[in-house]
């Protein structure tokens, strides 16, 4: 365990230094899924220490743009804290990450337990709300680069997340369509239907995965769906908003220009 432990405190300590590292299946031939996610809960465990909260959970890789952009063709999943929440219409401090981006999400607030084998219906019967969001990701890796395992250790480059107004369950978020802009410049376009075929799908995968890792979902608890676009690249005085058909917009500022 401390071998591990050692990796978990490697990436914190990225994080908090915003300095990059190697990836972790560099430095160990043997580094595979099970372990990487015992150092995901590690590493998250850390956080819970200095304070932070768990709010829920992230889909990683639900998307084919997403898989396509990564390198990786595998759904992941990494762990979500209030500490990482930003204000809808707020500012992005670009000096607490180390290469930040930006992506659409479909955001669930559930308002049941939800675990283990359940079907769409009774996966959506938990939804309190539905809202659109954008998550920010922030890979502790050097350039953002990694393979499936360095990645969901390093909680799946979670890093931030804005949840837009909340909308109710019974809206249809089957086939969305989703429009994010950079100063006003359309900069990806998808439909929610990219996920998985159907954000719900990521909902059900999310109630198995959380139950399996012996953290069911709670009342109360995100979770984001998975990117249906690319993640775009924030760089200093950007506006990005995420637009969504039915459920809203949702928008940040990039602040922190360094010189
Ligand atoms: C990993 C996170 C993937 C999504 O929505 O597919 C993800 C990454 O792209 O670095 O959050
Ligand atoms: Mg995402």
């Amino acid at each position: 365990m401390s071998g591990l432990n050692q990796l978990a405190l490697a990436l914190d300590h990225a994080a908090l230094t915003r300095q990059a590292v190697a990836q972790l299946s560099d430095q160990q031939a043997d580094f595979d899924v099970e372990t990487a996610y015992a150092v995901q809960r590690l590493l998250v465990q850390q956080r819970l220490r200095r304070g932070a909260r768990r709010v829920g959970m992230k889909m990683g890789f639900t998307s084919r743009a997403k898989m396509r952009q990564m390198g990786v063709d595998q759904m992941i999943w990494g762990r979500l804290t209030d500490d990482m929440r930003l204000d809808e219409g707020g500012e992005l401090a670009l000096d607490r990450y180390v290469h930040p981006r930006a992506e659409p999400e479909i955001v669930f607030l559930l308002k049941k337990p939800l675990a283990g084998r359940v079907s769409a219906a009774e996966a959506m019967a938990s939804v309190e709300a539905v809202a659109g969001g954008i998550e920010i990701i922030d890979s502790r890796y050097r350039d953002f680069r990694f393979h499936l395992a360095d990645v969901i250790a390093d909680n799946a480059s979670s890093s931030g997340f804005l949840v837009g107004p909340l909308q109710p369950a019974s809206t249809d978020v089957a086939n969305l369509g989703i429009v994010m802009r950079v100063d006003g410049r359309v900069v990806q376009a998808g439909s929610s239907a990219a996920i998985l075929g159907h954000p719900v799908r990521s909902l059900v995968a999310a109630a198995r995965l959380a139950a399996e890792a012996g953290e069911p979902l709670q009342p109360g608890d995100l979770v984001l769906a998975g990117a249906a676009t690319e993640a775009v690249a924030l760089r200093a005085g950007m506006r990005v908003s995420a637009a969504f058909q039915s459920l809203g917009a949702v928008s940040f500022q990039v602040g922190g220009a360094e010189s």
